[in-house]
């Protein structure tokens, strides 16, 4: 069982309380109009962008510095932390800046006639978009929570030079094009020429003097760029430190000279391809070895620059690093992290195994982030003794003794062995790197309390048994800066009309909106507001798909990567139903019409996962009938906005009426995007499952709409053998809905194209969405008669909003803190 139920720790971390910050504008607008003077000749909207960035990082710089300075200060005798990431979806960094400067409302005013707007500004930049999906972006939440904290701390991550790809829709396909967001510099970022480390791969291990050494074949260069993130009403700003692969050596210039050029230049690339991009499809050996390449460099350019940090500050005192160091793992991608670790204190630092082993776990803590079997890292032992020789007998070593510790405590049980070891013996032998994380971490946490629960029931039910107090849990959650106050001005406004600007630095302010939730003027505001956040949408909606859909309609938006189990399809599903029974009943469920929606999806399929690309072409071919069917009009209209991203969550959230939460239960470990759009006065339909629980718990369950089996009736049906079949038989509704699918209405009446989609449906449905449907079907038809009474419907979105206190970011962290991480609060 995790350590302390999160329910039990106090509702909001609050941002250390600072002196008024001083106005900046006069500052800032001298900035501006230099930088300004020096792009005339550039295009006007380009110019000004790039100078507002260029004066406000020049703003930011001198508080990173100060932050650093002040930092080393404190070097020996405060803890730093380290989170390590190979993901941070950072999204734009230019509203966030001005924010955090104070500048962003007096914009106009600064600059003076004739300057852009914010908004202008913002369109030029590129969203840094080096993550994938909720852990990435649950990582640069993070780093806002650092800075804003005061949190002594470093993210480490790669500077990828392609992000996630862009997606471009083609005939109803994902199209995935390289995404160029460094093609014009990324202002946000300090190169750091001083701080340069060598990463090795690949050669052997020499036994030198009683120690063992690596030589490695060939050395790669870790260059730092230190990204800077500011915190918001403190001066403190964040760094994440981006590492970029340079060449060890310079070209070969005798083969250049015999005019072997290609030649000359050949290890360029091979360091180069290092940063080309995110995620390389792991489909190939090629793919895996980078992936596995890309991890390594990340781990040990990281280890090398927090040992040398802490020795400068200590004075050359290796034996308190784990003391004052905390190294967190981001999932297991960074798990390498502790045999990295281990390799330095031994062979370079020579250290004792003990002493090196011992200080390794004082510093190590890891979370999950998934239980989905597939995302749990496994290395096949051949590529990783090539590449790693040294750290495959690191890793050796660790398992002989973990293993005698386990044989100790559970004699005569082999099978728990082999199920435990760092070395999966079954078939291809592989290495396994949830479970190095967990050996070599003193606390593994979950991310909400459902997941942190399952994960010590299933995953690591081995481990939990030999150390119970080793696991815990620590609900994820939002920056409210850019979430809320940043992407809904609208509502932030008039929540500090109605309770006070307190929210902002302490989100458990929000729970004073609860006794006010039923007032009508409160209401009638709130849905003015929600309304101009749905036009804005309807407008992008028209510019980018050319459909025209009514701002008056229920705008209800699933938007998130991709996934079987995120249940996309589930969602599709209904909207099928209802397109049929719109057609077939034109009055409505009891006579009075239908309730007008729009139904928005966004997300991105990996690229290599057919299902997950199927669905997002079967959403295109029932938008294409759906809306232009004249017999529907505006009572369905069914939109994807392709390419999502941060910068288009920010203008989707705040418009949305119901966020749609559906996962199987059991399976979404957390979610964030569901804690955005209840922050944001969305009301939830919603799965048993994740932080849906937690949140249902903090707005009061009735306030959810809540459907379909709970993780206990999961497991249970899957026991008993689910025949998917059967609800098809019984559902005369769920029938008609599968057979025109499978029947071509959707698809020119081509009628192979989703033939295998619903065979799976029919015969496994591993995600129970048969099993499911009838219950979700109702519920829709209860957000429906609740969303036909707009005084109701604002009071229900009220008291979600008022239940978001607990799910700041500023409390994860403090948690973190606290539980993981063992910061003294006060210093
Ligand atoms: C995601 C989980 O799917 C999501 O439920 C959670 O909110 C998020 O991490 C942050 O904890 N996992 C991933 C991943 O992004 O790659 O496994």
């Amino acid at each position: 069982m995790p350590k302390t139920p999160s329910s039990a720790v106090k509702s909001a971390e609050k941002p250390a309380a600072q002196a008024p910050a001083a106005d900046l504008s006069a500052d800032f607008r001298q900035l501006y109009r230099r930088a300004l003077a020096q792009r005339s000749d550039a295009e006007r909207d380009v110019a000004t962008s790039a100078a507002a960035s260029e004066a406000a990082r020049t703003l930011l710089a001198e508080r990173w510095a100060a932050t650093q300075a002040a930092d080393a200060k404190r070097g020996a005798k405060a803890k730093r932390v380290h989170y390590l990431s190979m993901e941070f979806l950072m999204g734009r960094a230019m509203h966030n800046a001005l924010a955090a400067l104070g500048l962003d409302a007096s914009l106009p005013a600064t600059l003076g006639k004739g300057a852009p707007s914010l908004q202008a500004l913002i369109a030029h930049e590129p969203d840094a978009a080096l993550g994938n999906g909720g852990l990435g972006r649950l990582a640069a939440c993070f780093l806002d929570a650092f800075a804003t904290l005061g949190l002594p701390s470093f993210g480490y991550g790669l500077r990828y030079e392609h992000g996630m790809f862009a997606q471009l829709i083609q005939d109803g396909r994902q199209i995935e094009l390289p995404d160029e967001w460094l093609r014009n510099g990324n202002p946000w970022e300090l190169l750091r020429p001083e701080l340069r480390y060598p990463v090795g791969f690949g050669g052997m291990v020499v036994a030198e003097g009683g120690l063992r050494r690596w030589v490695p074949a060939e050395t790669i260069l870790a260059q730092a760029y230190d990204f800077i993130v500011p915190g918001h009403a403190t001066e403190r700003v964040s760094t994440l430190r981006q590492w970029n692969a340079q060449p060890s050596h310079s070209i070969d210039f005798a083969a250049f000279c015999r005019g072997e050029h290609l030649a000359a230049a050949a290890h360029l690339l091979e360091s180069e391809r290092l940063n080309w991009v995110l995620y390389p499809d792991d489909s190939t050996p090629a793919g895996r070895e980078l992936r596995l390449r890309q991890e390594f460099f990340l781990v040990s350019a990281s280890v090398q620059d927090m040992l040398a940090r802490h020795l400068r500050e200590t004075k050359d005192d290796i034996h308190s690093f784990g003391r004052l160091n905390a190294v967190h793992l981001n999932d297991t991608h960074p798990a390498l992290a502790p045999a990295e670790l281990m390799r330095l204190l031994l062979d370079e630092h020579g250290l004792g195994w003990d002493e090196a082993w011992a200080i390794t776990r004082q510093a190590t803590s890891y979370t999950n982030h998934t239980l989905m079997p597939e995302a749990l890292e496994t290395w096949a032992l051949p590529l990783f003794e090539r590449l790693l020789p040294r750290h495959l007998e690191i890793v050796y070593e660790i398992n002989a003794r973990f293993l005698a510790e386990v044989r100790a405590r559970f004699p005569h049980d082999e099978a728990r062995v082999a199920r435990m070891s760092l070395i999966d013996e079954q078939g291809e032998r592989r290495v396994r790197m949830a479970t190095l994380a967990v050996v070599a971490s003193h606390t593994v946490n979950g991310v909400s309390a459902l997941h942190s629960d399952l994960m010590v029931q299933t995953l690591f039910a081995d481990f939990a048994a030999l150390w119970p107090e080793r696991f815990t849990n620590v609900t994820n959650g939002v920056t409210p800066r850019r979430w809320l106050a940043q992407a809904n001005p609208g509502l932030s406004a008039l929540l500090d009309k109605t309770i006070g600007d307190g929210w902002r630095a302490d989100l458990g302010e929000l729970k004073k909106l609860a006794p006010k939730a039923a007032g009508k003027k409160l209401g009638q505001d709130f849905l003015k507001t929600k309304q101009a956040n749905k036009q804005r949408l309807a407008d992008y909606i028209r510019r980018e798909l050319g459909l025209a859909v009514n701002p008056d309609s229920l705008f209800d938006v699933q938007i998130k990567r991709i996934h079987e189990y995120k249940r996309q399809l589930l969602n599709l599903l209904h909207v099928v139903a209802r397109y049929q029974a719109i057609v077939a009943n034109p009055e409505g469920p009891n006579g009075q019409g239908w309730q007008p929606r729009t139904v928005v999806f966004a997300g991105k399929a990996a690229s290599a996962y057919v299902a997950a690309k199927q669905i997002i072409q079967l959403i295109h071919d029932v938008a294409r009938v759906v809306n232009s069917d004249p017999r529907v009009g505006d009572k369905l209209k069914l939109a994807f906005l392709p390419n999502y991203g941060v910068s288009l969550a920010e203008i989707i959230i705040p418009a949305a009426d119901l966020s749609e939460q559906i996962s199987t239960a059991g399976t979404e470990a957390s979610g964030t995007g569901n804690m955005k759009f209840a922050l944001n006065g969305a009301c939830t339909i919603g799965t048993w499952d994740g932080a849906n629980i937690e949140m249902a718990q903090g707005m009061g369950e009735d306030n959810m709409f809540v459907f379909g089996l709970r993780t206990e009736q999961v497991a249970q049906i899957k026991a008993a053998g689910y025949d998917p079949r059967l609800h098809y038989e019984e559902n005369l509704q769920l029938r008609g809905v599968l057979d025109a699918i499978v029947g071509g209405a959707f698809s020119h009446h081509d009628h192979d194209r989703y033939k295998g989609l619903v065979h799976t449906l029919l015969t496994r449905d591993p995600y129970l969405l048969l099993a499911d449907f009838s219950s979700y079907v109702a519920t829709q038809l209860e957000v429906d008669a609740l969303y036909a009474q707009p005084a109701a419907w604002a009071e229900r979105a009220l008291r979600n909003i008022a239940g978001m206190g607990f799910f700041s970011v500023d409390r994860t962290i403090g948690e973190y803190r606290d539980k993981v991480w063992a910061v003294p609060a006060k210093r």
